[in-house]
């Protein structure tokens, strides 16, 4: 991938909108647009202007120009001028309202109206120069738009590939970048949060000073092995576990917010599951608010898995509506209920409901059973049907909902989100790992830290516990970015003033 081209795609979804934007980064980003556009004024840093979007000259619509004809409004990219403002360069390529109404072929040369917004590099999402033009949102117009860039020289973009310039070009990490892409994903706003938070760059903060302390903790050992004659005194064994401990404890709090990332991240998954006519199918349509999955008065109604995803507490919830499981009165039955037991299998959490007005059966007790090792929420549901109480016996949990009523619903909700951790996750806006790519790193880290540990206690020397510390400091610098030996060689000189 070359980081000299210009690059240039549409930036908005595909399909009809009330705006389309085609971005156009890279050295000639400028030195494109210049021909195809018609501005009123001309275009400076971090402004948007109003102008028109045009065929250039020769670029596809029919330049019918009669000889000896004025000279047309479209000026040419050589003509491009550029000013040196206070607050940076600035650049006109307008050419300026001429009197009298167009010839009708420069009407037909003008294919719509935009606003053009040009960021001055390096300040920019790529660091590049970049030229936005905000046309209406018709896939026509930004396809080509995208045709006309590419004509004059520009590459079309691989996907990414703006924010990959970012990081290449040093503006943004690499949690950064992949909090790009999670913001973008986003289904609930507080994974949209959780992913402003990591663009901002709260993992690479919390991330940074444990770094630190490992590289200081490799400057002084490579110092020592270094610069041997030059007294500089060998670390004791003791400090240097007490340095690996300082790196390693916050790591290992960092790795144990994973469980909590990743059902913000990926969401999770909800099984309702029961014998058949406990109301199931009514409490799935409560949680989702909506007359989703049939409901009647014949046990059995449910056969299929019905599906449907809400947020609770800003985490996507997948929930999951399970044919009631008895002994199948037929095929069609018996494979829903087969159904029934793997969705039971896969969830995250599973939701058994009893009927609180008949108490526990057999059946219901058989089901908790093989719910056992799993999170499970045990609702007794037609509460307004009075509650026997018994049902309550084994399980030791106490949700009482009537699908009916509505009453307890948002207790249940509730205790969702407690199973979730949702209340934990409010105070863990200082970082947090969501990105599976990111844990393994970490736990490749303490692995690693482990060795060392180990190396210490066999008294290795240090050449070899040193190579433990870079193998714990190389998954780091993949999360956030390279750590160069110079970095290191920088802290040996300034730390320790060998003046040599
Ligand atoms: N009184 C009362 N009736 C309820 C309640 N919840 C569900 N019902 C009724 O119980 C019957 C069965 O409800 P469903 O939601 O279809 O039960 P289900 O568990 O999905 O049943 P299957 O799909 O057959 O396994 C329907 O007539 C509902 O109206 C409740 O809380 N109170
Ligand atoms: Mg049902």
């Amino acid at each position: 991938m070359n980081l000299d081209d210009t690059i240039v795609a549409i930036a908005t979804p595909a399909g009809r909108g009330g705006i389309g934007v085609v971005r156009l980064a890279g050295a000639r980003a400028l030195e494109i647009a210049a021909p195809m556009l018609r501005l009123k004024h001309g275009l400076e840093a971090g402004r948007a202007v109003f102008g028109e979007l045009i065929n250039p000259r020769g670029a596809g619509a029919p330049a019918r120009e009669k000889p000896g004809a004025t000279k047309t409004d479209v000026q040419s990219a050589s003509s491009l001028s550029a000013r040196h403002t206070a607050q940076g360069s600035s650049f006109s390529f307008s050419g300026e309202t001429r009197a009298g109404a167009p010839a009708p072929h420069e009407t037909l040369q003008r294919i719509d109206e935009v606003l053009v917004t040009y960021f001055a590099k390096p300040h920019s999402y790529t660091t590049d120069d970049i030229v936005e033009i905000s046309a209406h949102g018709s896939p026509v117009v930004l396809r080509h738009t995208v045709e006309l860039c590419v004509a004059a020289g520009a590459r079309l973009a691989e996907p990414g590939e703006f924010t990959m310039r970012a990081f290449l070009n040093g503006r943004i990490d690499l949690t950064q970048a992949e909090a790009v892409r999670d913001l973008i994903d986003s289904q609930t706003l507080y994974q949209a949060k959780v992913a402003a938070q990591q663009l901002e760059g709260a993992l690479s903060r919390r991330l940074q000073p444990v770094k630190q302390k490992l590289v200081e903790l490799i400057a002084v050992l490579e110092a020592g092995i270094d610069f041997a004659e030059d007294d500089v005194s060998v670390m004791p064994d003791a400090t240097i576990l007490t340095h690996i401990a300082a790196v390693r404890t916050p790591l290992e709090q960092l790795n144990a917010t994973f469980a909590y990332g990743k059902i913000v991240h990926e969401g999770l998954t909800l099984a309702i599951v029961g014998r058949p006519n406990v109301g199931k199918s009514s409490l799935f349509n409560q949680l989702v608010e909506r007359e989703r999955a049939i409901v009647t008065a014949t046990p059995g109604t449910t056969r299929d898995l019905v599906s449907e995803t809400v947020a609770i507490g800003g985490i996507p919830v997948k929930l999951v509506d399970t044919a009631g499981i008895r002994h199948a009165l037929d095929e069609a039955e018996s494979i829903g209920i087969r159904k029934s037991m793997e969705a039971l299998a896969d969830a995250d959490l599973v939701l058994v409901v009893l009927d609180a007005s008949q108490g526990e059966t057999a059946e219901d007790a058989e089901l908790l059973r093989q719910a056992e090792n799993r999170p499970v929420i045990v609702v007794g549901n037609k509460s307004d049907l009075g509650s026997s109480g018994q049902w309550l016996v084994s399980s030791g949990q106490k949700t009482l909902t009537s699908a009916v009523t509505g009453e307890g619903i948002a207790e249940l909700r509730g205790e969702i989100l407690r199973h979730i951790g949702g209340e934990s996750g409010t105070h863990a806006e200082s970082g947090f790992l969501t990105n599976i790519r990111h844990q393994g790193l970490i736990q490749d880290s303490l692995a690693a830290l482990d060795a060392a540990k180990n190396a210490v206690a066999g008294k290795v020397p240090h050449e070899m516990l040193l190579l433990d510390l870079y193998n714990a400091l190389r998954p780091l610098d993949a999360i956030t970015g390279a750590t160069t030996s110079d970095d290191i060689l920088n802290l040996i000189f300034s730390t320790f003033c060998i003046g040599k």
